[in-house]
């Protein structure tokens, strides 16, 4: 698939709105209304608006507890995202789970849980059910570089491999499980992209500096994928900005290579893709200036709503995230 410059102006439009909806969050976390632990996904925004733009509105997707980019990248709904974060009843989980259980089943979005692994056997048996339904959709499963360390993940490759299942998992390898990096959990020269071929997925490795030929990238695996109807896994080189699970920097506590921070920020693919496209007159600074009042109106509009709503009724809890009449049956693959 060409990546046309209307594609690109979404996919800047997508980075953009994740990151100012993070930074958003960021600013106002230490007021103390947002009561759940976050995980921001501020730099590794490219994924998720790759991904947003190439699956289909009916395709589904899981994720785990970083997981704001890939909800909103699907087409989760901003207002019902802030109002979980704030503990409302009007929040995608009825503010009951939080930043790490977000939901939108009308946007396809099935799921993200805390538990680092166990939303991938789900985002499998999705796809087992798409297949059995002889759906042309996909199931993607976005993980992190620390999910591929749990042996569920090996299980659930094996059975999609097996059962020719059409699920893409996507690995956004940030090089860190919490303060952990890579080489102090996997041997030497091991890429994790050689792991999943071993196991017999499609497999290949991209890197998200460049936006653009991570979409033409991404568009062709996704394309084999969908049509050769084969299990594929491509891991993608980014890097997380802020530290693990909180609003703030914590680049002084020295886990992280100061020339691997100051690598990542001078490769922001966010402003690459800015800077480029404005050197290409794909967009004019007006039209950004436009682009960024419209994205901070839907913010604001969103604080406002999840500020405004109720806090879930005591007496409801029990209930769970659907009320008893809540149709829960996911629309494409029939209940
Ligand atoms: C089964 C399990 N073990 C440990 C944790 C604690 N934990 C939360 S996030 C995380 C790191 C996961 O790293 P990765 O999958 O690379 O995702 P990232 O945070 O880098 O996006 C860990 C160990 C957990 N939530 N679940
Ligand atoms: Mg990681």
């Amino acid at each position: 698939m060409e990546t046309t410059p209307e594609i690109a102006l979404a996919l800047l439009a997508q980075m953009k709105r994740i990151r100012m909806v993070e930074e958003a969050i960021a600013d106002r976390y230490p007021e103390g209304r947002m009561r759940c632990p976050t995980h921001l996904s501020i730099g590794q925004e490219a994924p998720a608006a790759v991904l947003g733009s190439l699956l289909r509105m009916d395709d589904l997707v899981v994720s785990s507890h970083r997981a704001h980019a890939h909800y909103l990248a699907k087409g989760g709904s901003l207002r019902a995202l802030i109002a979980e974060l704030y503990g409302k009843e009007t929040g995608c989980s009825r503010g009951r789970g939080g930043s790490m259980h977000l939901v939108d089943i009308d946007a396809g979005f099935m799921g993200s849980t805390a538990i680092v692994a166990n939303s991938i056997p789900v985002g499998a048996g999705l796809g087992l059910a798409l297949r059995m339904r002889h759906s042309e959709n996909i199931a993607c499963i976005f993980l992190g570089d620390g999910a591929v360390e749990e042996g569920v993940f090996y299980e659930t490759a094996n059975f999609a491999v097996l059962r020719r299942l059409p699920v893409v998992f996507i690995c956004e390898n940030n090089g860190y499980s919490v303060y952990s990096p890579l080489s102090v959990r996997q041997p030497e020269n091991r890429e994790l992209s050689s792991l999943a071929a071993a196991i017999g997925l499609r497999s290949g490795c991209v890197d998200s500096v460049d936006v653009l030929a991570l979409h033409a990238q991404v568009a062709e695996r996704m394309r084999a994928a969908r049509e050769e109807c084969l299990p594929a896994f491509i891991e993608i080189k980014t890097f997380r900005w802020r530290e693990h699970c909180g609003p703030n920097h914590d680049d002084d506590l020295g886990y992280r290579d100061a020339r691997l921070v100051d690598y990542w920020h001078a490769h922001d693919p966010l402003r690459l893709l800015q800077e480029r496209l404005l050197d290409e007159r794909c967009i004019t600074s007006v039209g950004l200036a436009t682009m960024e009042r419209g994205i901070r109106d839907e913010i604001e509009d969103a604080f406002r709503f999840a500020e405004d709503s109720p806090f879930p009724d005591p007496d409801t809890l029990a209930e769970g995230v659907y009320r008893a009449d809540d149709s829960v049956g996911i629309p494409w693959v029939g209940n």
